[in-house]
């Protein structure tokens, strides 16, 4: 029996390095991207997929959303990821979009914002985690 949990607890020890490997790359891999993006040239980190709407990022992580503001154009698209290892919710204070589910993590929730205003939101799950997205409307 001791053979075993000595066994278990390794096996639990390689999979925590693994995964904290993981999420070193992973986050490695968001900063290099967002440094790409803000040297094209739409600033910010927004990313211009299409000539119809940009894509901005979010990340879920440290207990908070960063960036916690953004401005944005109407019917531009915001993706946020959780790259906590937490559940995060994304959940609009005055309900005028759809909440996320509950972001296992790298789980991601993404939304066409179409329609104008400032929309504030916080996490379903911590209410001191909050956040807002500004939507112009079309110039
Ligand atoms: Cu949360």
């Amino acid at each position: 029996m001791e053979i075993l949990s000595t066994l278990f607890f390794s096996i639990n020890g390689i999979m925590r390095k693994t995964l904290n490997l993981a999420l070193s790359a992973i986050v490695v891999i968001s900063v290099v991207s967002l440094l790409s993006c803000s040297s094209g040239n739409n600033g910010g980190n927004g990313m211009i997929t299409s000539n119809n709407f940009t894509i901005y990022k979010v990340d879920i992580s440290n207990f908070a959303f960063s960036p916690q503001t953004l401005s944005i154009q109407i019917g531009d698209k915001v993706v946020w990821t959780n790259t906590a290892n937490d559940f995060h919710r994304v959940v609009w204070n005055n309900g005028t979009f759809s909440s996320s589910q509950n972001l296992d993590i790298f789980q991601t929730y993404e939304v066409f914002l179409t329609t104008s205003g400032t929309f504030p939101y916080h996490c379903g799950i911590h209410s001191s985690m909050t956040g807002s997205i500004t939507v112009n409307p079309a110039s």
